[in-house]
């Protein structure tokens, strides 16, 4: 048991105590050899306490002392499976095609555009939440789990796509959405008028209107806490405060979910995405810390994102609904580590398959809304201790980008003469690293983020709560400002499918505005010019699927040191494929010459020269 008397050596060789040390170097941007170095090593752990307080060390020690299991790196051979072989893709449904012309895409126009995912070379989607709802967080608050939303179609019309992905050889999960529902789900509308059974199925705190609980902040803005007039209660919501959060404590409510997935599952689907499904367990409601509040934005969160009942949940949910069948799952697990990802996701524990975790997606220091450019060396150390510690028994979820964060490649280097070599780089390194692929919808045109000219252009949540909470205290411009930066509205602008009026997405009008320059990023102009992003993506992801030293194989680095060059070796048994990245946008110098015995498979340049160009990317054979 570790205690505030025990030194920071010994917290940081627990596991548990290694993620959370790394979590708080990344979130304040402090340097490592602050705390790395054998004079802080040898300090007790309270030292944190004098620096972001003593609530937080309590919290962090109740989190490393309850986690009792440990994973050790496997090196057998891996097991093979259909999720390891897969290319995934997700589908944002309302941004994706509107078949309907209403402005807002739909499950027809999904089965429209199959043969494009199938000319790309995925083999599984993922769905995002297709359910009804009324949109308040465009379908992450579900009203009802067994409906398709009325803007998306019908039941019938979910039966048929699943049949015809199907009949194209891929396969399909759905988003799994049980952290919370919307306000207006059944459940939720019964324990407003009194019914206790459903009551329990919430997180409610007795006390009055005027005192919040405690300080959490909700991820779209405000307290996490909304005062229910009709129960002269509040209620915790996490995120919106149409999404109450779901009571996991409560059997009842857990046997619901199962039999609802169940369901699904009886459907013929493929597996889950399940959402934020690492803050299902809560682990108390005292106050949260104000430092780590201030660096990550939300408040409260060491106190879920990682609860004590987190793992017995996810086994449970195995055993009852996939334990016998061949699916798939891949939990969305923000601010887990690599520890605990290990701890979830190791074949022997049963939990989930895979999870996503998204430690890369900002640099140290950084968050979302900060206007800054991304160091692709960042992205290089954080990829080399992944594939190099996970071992064999787990896979890692290879994901840059998704319907949460603006475009990766507009974080990199906003210079739109760079945008198609810096995708391609991009992609080059998310499809020879050892794990399974998921592009997110307009990732394979290289798309970049939207010029959105003001706040009446957005329409998430998230914005837009966001906007209104900083005109507290900073101009419209400078507020507006603020959100572009960050805006989940980027990645959700519409796929552009060709030339005409909206890109073709819709024969309507658009529910968001859409991208500029059809004539340069659409589907159409792409797949007729032989070396598009689009294109690049076709020759990558066939390449991905037919080298083993890719799927099973190693990764070994070389060169690791020098700043701007990502070099290494893909490996299995006999089979070698070495990669050679620029991660910067000016020439850099090669570092070795190019060898007799190695075949050029790709690269995102037509010719090579002595020196490495701007973001150049080569794949070779061995
Ligand atoms: O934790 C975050 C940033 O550090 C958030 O971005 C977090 O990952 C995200 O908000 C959780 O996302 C998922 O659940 C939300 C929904 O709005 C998102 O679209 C979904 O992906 C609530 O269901």
């Amino acid at each position: 048991m570790l205690s505030e008397k025990s030194t920071l050596k010994q917290l940081l060789q627990n596991p548990i105590g290694a993620d959370l040390i790394n979590a708080l170097i990344i979130q304040t941007g402090l340097p490592k050899a602050l705390i790395e170095n054998p004079v802080s090593l040898n300090l007790p752990v309270s030292v944190i306490g004098r620096l972001m307080g003593d609530d937080l060390v309590k919290a962090l020690l109740k989190l490393v002392n309850s986690e009792q299991a440990r994973c050790v790196k496997a090196a057998g051979e891996i097991q093979p499976a259909w999720w390891k072989e897969a290319v995934f893709y997700q589908i944002y449904p309302r941004s994706f095609k509107d078949a309907s012309g209403d402005g807002i895409g739909d499950i027809k126009g999904i089965i429209e555009k199959l043969p494009y995912l199938k000319s790309l070379g995925i083999t599984a989607l993922w769905l995002s939440p297709v359910y009804d709802s009324p949109n308040d967080d465009n379908g992450y608050d579900i009203r009802n789990y067994k409906k398709i939303m009325s803007e998306f179609g019908t039941m019938k019309d979910f039966d048929a796509l699943l049949k015809a992905v199907h009949q194209n050889g891929m396969r399909l999960i759905m988003d799994l959405v049980v952290n919370h529902t919307s306000d207006e789900h059944k459940w939720f509308c019964a324990a407003k008028k009194g019914d206790e059974e459903k009551a329990g199925y919430y997180i409610w705190h007795d006390g009055d209107e005027s005192t919040l609980p405690n300080n959490w902040l909700s991820f779209f803005s405000g307290s996490v806490w909304e005062y229910c007039k009709e129960r002269r209660q509040w209620y915790l919501h996490l995120f919106s405060k149409k999404q109450p959060d779901l009571n996991w404590e409560n059997a009842k409510l857990r046997s619901e979910i199962y039999e609802m997935m169940n369901y699904w599952y009886g459907k013929g689907i493929d597996g889950f995405r399940m959402d934020v499904i690492n803050f299902i367990s809560k682990g108390g409601y005292e106050n949260g810390n104000e430092v780590l509040g201030k660096a990550c934005g939300y408040r409260g969160i060491e106190h879920y994102f990682y609860g004590p009942r987190l793992h017995e949940y996810l086994a449970e949910m195995r055993r009852e609904t996939a334990a016998d069948k061949d699916v798939f799952t891949v939990g969305e697990t923000p601010a887990v580590g690599m520890e605990m990802c290990r701890l979830l996701t190791d074949e022997s524990r049963g939990e989930l398959d895979m999870v996503f975790n998204f430690e890369h997606f900002e640099c140290p220091g950084k968050h979302r809304f900060q206007e800054y450019k991304y160091d692709l060396n960042y992205l290089k150390s954080y990829l080399i201790k992944w594939q190099t510690a996970l071992g064999t028994s787990c896979r890692q979820a290879l994901v840059l980008e998704n319907h949460d964060n603006p475009r990766m490649t507009s974080k990199v280097n906003q210079s739109t003469a760079l945008m198609p070599v810096l995708s391609k780089l991009l992609a080059c390194i998310m499809f020879t690293m050892r794990g399974t692929p998921f592009v997110f919808q307009g990732q394979e045109l290289g798309l970049g983020n939207v010029a959105f000219k003001s706040i009446d252009e957005m329409r998430d949540v998230e914005s837009i709560n966001m906007y209104k909470e900083l005109l507290k205290t900073k101009t419209p411009k400078e507020a507006f400002n603020i959100v572009l930066s960050g805006s989940r509205d980027h990645a959700r602008a519409p796929m552009p499918w060709d030339n005409t009026e909206n890109g073709g997405f819709t024969q309507g009008t658009p529910w968001l505005r859409t991208h500029d320059k059809l004539e340069q990023i659409s589907v159409q102009a792409q797949e007729n010019d032989e070396n598009s992003v689009l294109n690049y993506y076709k020759k990558i992801i066939a390449l991905h699927k037919s080298e083993k030293a890719i799927l099973y194989g190693e990764i070994n680095p070389v060169f690791e040191k020098r700043k701007n060059l990502f070099c290494y070796f893909c490996s299995y048994k006999g089979e070698k494929l070495y990669v050679e990245c620029n991660l910067s946008d000016k020439y850099i110098q090669r570092p070795t010459p190019i060898r007799q015995n190695q075949q050029l498979l790709l690269s995102n340049y037509p010719f090579q020269v002595s020196d490495l160009k701007p973001y150049e990317a080569n794949i070779y054979k061995i």
